[in-house]
């Protein structure tokens, strides 16, 4: 284990992926790692870009991971694949792209899919974070489709949210619905060099106003083209300048604790799910709803007597 994890600590890429891999499946194994792994997190800078389809969320870190570099600081970045089967080219287009760092020691990449996975993205997304965190990564960057609930609540996995538009028709209404605006630290307008950019910082800035900030902190909006790498020197002054609020107010420890008394909610829903799912597949569970289709009991009742035994049982 002391092998592992200085293996770990000193960002050797194999045993990074075993790591994220092994905490994956959930067992005992994953469960001594991850108590192994916990002293030595809580160092690196989180950070959540999300933003519509096609806004330009991969090219910004990419253009990102090259200022950091040159700054000497190290980035774990992580790609949430969307849960649409549509999306799939999307993905290989990240990892095209950015494979020119794949062989940087100072970077790891990692996609996670959405699908098929116990317990939700947001706990597996939780678990890498720490990974990239214990191995001493000054940045994480997770990048996620801001569209739906799952990829909400992986925001909430950072520090810093960062929303990513672009001067695409539509784009602040759809943001808006998704309900990411109000989780957003820090707005970038992308494509900066396309015709509507000014119009949609304008946008931004009156809904600001509009709303008075989040807490004491008022988002800022950077202009910025990935493509041609504008605008990435005041995103980054940007993001420190937040890391700093969070520090000095005493909001990072704030929403830490609130970030782990979310994981645990979730940990304990994934944990009566379970039961609940096995409960209801017994041969027993079948008889009781035959009484309910002779009239003989309600749903109400057998929901409270079943909500008795699964919380009664230690063993289901
Ligand atoms: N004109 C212009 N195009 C850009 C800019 N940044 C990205 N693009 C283009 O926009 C398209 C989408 O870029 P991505 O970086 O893949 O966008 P994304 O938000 O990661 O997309 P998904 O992960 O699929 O949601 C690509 O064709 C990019 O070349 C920019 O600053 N200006
Ligand atoms: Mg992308």
């Amino acid at each position: 284990m002391e092998d592992w994890l200085m293996l770990l600590r000193q960002k050797d890429k194999r045993t990074i992926a075993q790591a994220i891999t092994k905490l994956e499946n959930r067992d005992e194994e994953a469960k001594s790692m991850l108590k192994e792994l916990l002293p030595c997190t809580g160092k690196a800078q989180v950070i959540g870009i999300t933003g519509s389809p096609g806004a330009g969320k991969s090219t910004l870190i990419g253009s990102l991971l090259v200022h950091l570099r040159k700054k000497g600081l190290t980035v774990g970045v992580l790609a949430i694949d969307p849960t649409s089967p549509f999306s799939g080219g999307a993905i290989l287009g990240d990892r095209i792209r950015m494979n020119r760092h794949a062989m940087d020691e100072g970077i790891y990449l990692r996609s996670m899919a959405n699908r098929g996975k116990v317990g939700g993205i947001s706990i597996h997304t939780k678990d890498c974070v720490r990974v990239l965190d214990a191995a001493g990564f000054d940045v994480i960057l997770i990048e996620t489709v801001g569209v739906g609930q799952s990829e909400l609540s992986i925001m909430h996995l950072a520090d810093t949210v960062c929303v990513v538009l672009h001067p695409g028709a539509g784009d602040m209404i759809q943001v808006t619905k998704a309900g990411v605006m109000e989780i957003a630290d820090v707005y970038v307008v992308n494509k900066a060099d396309q015709a509507g950019a000014t119009r949609l910082i304008a946008e931004i800035e009156d809904m600001l106003e509009l709303s008075g900030g989040k807490g004491a902190w008022m988002p800022s909006v950077i202009a910025a083209s990935s493509q041609q790498n504008q605008g990435i020197t005041d995103l980054w002054e940007c993001l420190q300048k937040h890391d700093q609020y969070l520090k000095q107010t005493g909001e990072w420890e704030k929403q830490r604790l609130a970030q782990l008394y979310q994981e645990v909610e979730e940990e304990l829903l994934l944990l009566y799910e379970q039961r609940r799912k096995t409960l209801m597949q017994k041969e027993s569970f079948k008889g009781l709803v035959s009484q309910l289709d002779r009239g003989e009991t309600t749903p109400q009742e057998l929901a409270e007597m079943l909500a008795k035994q699964l919380f009664a049982s230690e063993s289901e």
